[in-house]
């Protein structure tokens, strides 16, 4: 059963689903084994308006509720987990601003997701992931200017992107709570990207290094006040680990798609697989799992349309989703037996994207700590 959505949403869906018909499903196979960013393909959502579904309306969006935008982005996972991947981290990019930037800021990112440009949010480095408190990136004060140097590492939209959200120290000594957050232009100079990642799964997103050196950024694009960088982040996170969840939704009902298809058309022992019991009880499980994922993500953006807390909401969601993902797509590559192991036969792929969900954006260690602290407290 799909989101309960707006009748403007549904519309929408349809053409969501057209679009990723014609010009997603079949040319992410080619994306995936080259590894490619495919520009045209991107700038065809962008004519679409699809990278800027969390636009909000006051600053010129469409105006949908999370929960609309929940069903339209499963529909860009289902065709390709890489695409969907790369249209939300603009979404990730944005929050920042969203969350804790004045006026002119929203407007300014608004105004440039509108016009066509990704964002980035830039958090994790090298010797800090799931503790980003233990970011070495520096922000110095000069004048009416900060000065940013370091290295941000497995930025999805890193070489893309013309809007970094980019968390940097203002205060060494204070540790995650001398952290701020910074808006950088794409063309600033100091401002470039370094190794490229060449990964196993969700292979038409960009990911790469980015580095400052030297970076020069207007003082006047510091988000929120100095300090808050830390606390501006974990709030994008609560946020945008939902979208994850709703995105490993996407890749397990695909691969639950893939798998009746197939058994219905795989004849063995006289008559197709699907006539089976066996079968049967294997779809309803990831039917059952899935359904439950998909309610969790909505449960949580109906939470965050209504302004209630949602941290663990988001955090059950984005864990949940992304691990029965991986069992569902194991699941559909059992269906498929021998030829699912086959790079010809599209469920290895699901397996190899759906992956990366337990493992960004929090790993769902970290998740589980996430919800641990929240039942504790
Ligand atoms: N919203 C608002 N504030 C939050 C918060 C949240 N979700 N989580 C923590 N904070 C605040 C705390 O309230 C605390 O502030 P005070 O000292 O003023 O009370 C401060 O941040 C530090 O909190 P805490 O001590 O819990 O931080 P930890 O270093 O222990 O980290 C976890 C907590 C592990 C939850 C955090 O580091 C985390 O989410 N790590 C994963 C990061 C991640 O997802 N990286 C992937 C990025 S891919 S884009």
């Amino acid at each position: 059963m799909p989101y309960i959505i707006s009748e403007e949403a549904r519309d929408l869906l349809s053409d969501v689903k057209k679009f990723c018909d014609n010009e997603v499903r079949e040319q992410a196979k080619e994306f995936d084994k080259t590894g490619e960013w495919p520009k045209e393909m991107y700038d065809k959502a962008i004519e679409q308006g699809y990278t800027a579904l969390e636009v909000p309306e006051e600053y010129g969006g469409v105006g949908l509720s999370r929960v609309d935008i929940a069903a339209l982005m499963e529909e860009m996972a289902k065709a390709d987990a890489g695409f969907a991947t790369t249209v939300s981290a603009s979404g990730l990019g944005m929050k920042p601003v969203l969350i804790a930037g004045n006026d002119e800021q929203k407007r300014r990112v608004c105004e440039k997701i509108l016009e066509g440009s990704f964002a980035a949010f830039c958090l994790t480095e090298p010797g800090a992931g799931s503790d980003p408190g233990a970011g070495k990136t520096t922000a110095v004060k000069d004048g009416d200017s900060y000065i940013l140097n370091g290295r941000k590492c497995f930025i999805t939209n890193g070489a893309v992107a013309d809007v970094y959200l980019v968390a940097a120290l203002t205060n060494k000594e204070l540790g995650m709570k001398g952290m701020s957050m910074f808006l950088v232009e794409s063309g600033t100079p100091g401002l470039s990207t370094g190794n490229h990642e060449d990964k196993m799964g969700i292979r038409c997103s960009n990911t790469c290094d980015v580095v400052f050196d030297d970076c020069r950024i207007p003082a006047e694009n510091l988000i929120g006040k100095e300090g808050d960088g830390f606390k501006i982040a974990m709030q994008t996170l609560d946020q945008a680990r939902t979208w994850m969840g709703c995105l490993a939704t996407g890749i397990a009902q695909r691969a639950m798609e893939e798998a009746v298809a197939y058994a219905k058309e795989r004849i063995q022992f006289g008559k197709p697989i699907i006539k089976n019991q066996a079968m049967h009880f294997k779809i309803a499980d990831m039917e059952i799992k899935i359904e439950t994922a998909r309610q969790m993500v909505a449960h949580a953006l109906t939470k965050m349309d209504l302004g209630l807390p949602y941290s663990m909401e988001s955090a059950i969601a984005k864990c949940y989703a992304s691990d029965i993902a991986m069992q569902v797509a194991s699941e559909a590559i059992q269906v498929f037996g021998g030829y699912g192991y086959s790079r010809e036969y599209p469920v290895e792929k699901l397996l190899r994207d759906a992956k990366i969900f337990q493992i960004f954006e929090g790993t769902n260690e970290i998740l589980r700590i996430v919800v641990g602290n929240n039942i504790v407290k």
